[in-house]
């Protein structure tokens, strides 16, 4: 293959200067008061010089000025913070080897984890959730901190072909020490994901994944929420005494997680009685889950492409969401309580499954005695 792409030469200014014509000058629109103006929703200031930050904790307070969007919650995982260059919004992300730990069953009551050798990024696998605005122009730095070349893909987003990280199509392979940089504009909203294309099969497998969201500039009213959590679904094979995932593994996997967690550890989400919610749940596993709630109907809003509008919203408890598939569930919170959110599978409820069971033992291996493991969680309505 003869590919002759320039790393890290891109220009900037031509790019820019394309995109601005392409957008009708959308990107130097001032950052507009939404209707998300209420409650813990901060309304953006008149003074289009300054502009939104995040609010998550990590992030580095550049102005004053609050978000213009509700900030949405990936429990457990951080939020990119970023930084303007100008009109951009600028992130990095390393992609590295990072532990995290899974329910270990060997005492048959899952009191102890074992650590599992994954690659993810900025030391979280998931890696860190990244949050834009429609309109804006985004510039992610990535480092690679491997040991093997690597891309990053942004899965849904309709950007330059430079841009696509598609190594042999539409760029090199980022090699160990090196940095690539992504630019593009925003000409859409909606719920993405990042991931590499480089050995999808290993590197995906290892944890490299994480969410890409979008919020609309102009949000209609149907799409106002009071709050917005994301879940990602993983699959993993990790053989008994191991602490590495088998990547080659094609249908059989122990342990189910979301946010690279498998329950009990997932982090939960609260709401209180009244409020409207919004999950998101991203699958990049090879297989498909039946996403539940308990107690609750809810709207199906988003297909991981943007919104749907209001008249397409269908009324479910229960949804499959496949692989490379995104939906994103509403609903109002009306009775209180703890609510499971869980995959239907029943034995993507469970963990560490390559346990034989012990006859007369309440943890019963993988069964995890009165608990449940694997893609659980729940919303607490107070
Ligand atoms: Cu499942």
């Amino acid at each position: 293959m003869n590919m002759d792409f320039k790393k890290n030469e891109f220009s900037r200014r031509d790019f820019i200067a394309g995109i601005g014509s392409g957008l009708g000058g959308a990107v130097s629109i001032p950052i507009l008061a939404s209707a998300l103006g209420t409650g813990s929703r901060a309304v953006a200031g008149p003074n289009p010089s300054k502009r939104a930050i995040s609010s998550q904790p990590s992030a580095q307070p550049l102005d004053s000025r609050p978000n213009d969007y509700l900030p949405v919650v990936t429990p457990g995982i951080q939020t990119l913070p970023f930084e303007w260059d100008g009109n951009v919004k600028v992130f990095k992300l390393s992609a590295e080897p990072v532990v995290i730990q899974f329910q270990d069953m060997s005492d048959s009551h899952g009191m102890k984890r074992r650590p599992i050798h994954g690659w993810g990024y900025n030391g979280s696998i998931i890696g860190p959730t990244i949050e834009a605005v429609e309109g804006d122009i985004v510039r992610v730095l990535v480092e690679n901190r491997l040991s093997e070349p690597t891309t990053i893909h942004w899965h849904g987003v309709h950007l330059p072909i430079e841009m696509d990280g598609v190594p042999g199509f539409s760029q090199e392979p980022i090699q160990p020490g090196e940095t690539f940089v992504y630019e593009f504009p925003l000409i859409q909203h909606g719920t993405y994901f990042y991931h590499p294309h480089f050995m999808g099969a290993k590197q995906v497998g290892l944890g490299m994944s994480g969410f890409f969201i979008v919020h609309p500039r102009n949000p209609e009213p149907h799409q106002v929420v009071d709050r917005d959590f994301a879940y990602f679904l993983q699959t993993w094979m990790v053989h008994p005494g191991s602490p590495i995932p088998d990547t080659l593994e094609m249908t059989e996997f122990n342990y189910f997680t979301m946010n690279g967690r498998p329950a009990p550890d997932i982090v939960p989400m609260r709401a209180q009685i009244g409020e409207r919610v919004r999950i998101r749940v991203a699958n990049l596993s090879m297989m498909t889950h039946p996403i539940h709630l308990h107690g609750h109907t809810f709207w199906i809003t988003e297909h991981g492409a943007g919104f749907l509008p209001q008249h397409q919203h269908i009324i479910a408890n229960t949804e499959n969401i496949s692989a490379a598939e995104e939906r994103t569930f509403e609903f109002i919170a009306e009775r209180k309580g703890k609510w499971l959110f869980h995959c239907h599978f029943m034995h993507h409820t469970m963990n560490d499954m390559h346990r034989i069971p012990i006859p007369g033992a309440s943890g019963h291996g993988g069964h995890a005695g009165h608990d449940m493991g694997g893609m659980r969680t729940w919303i607490e309505i107070i």
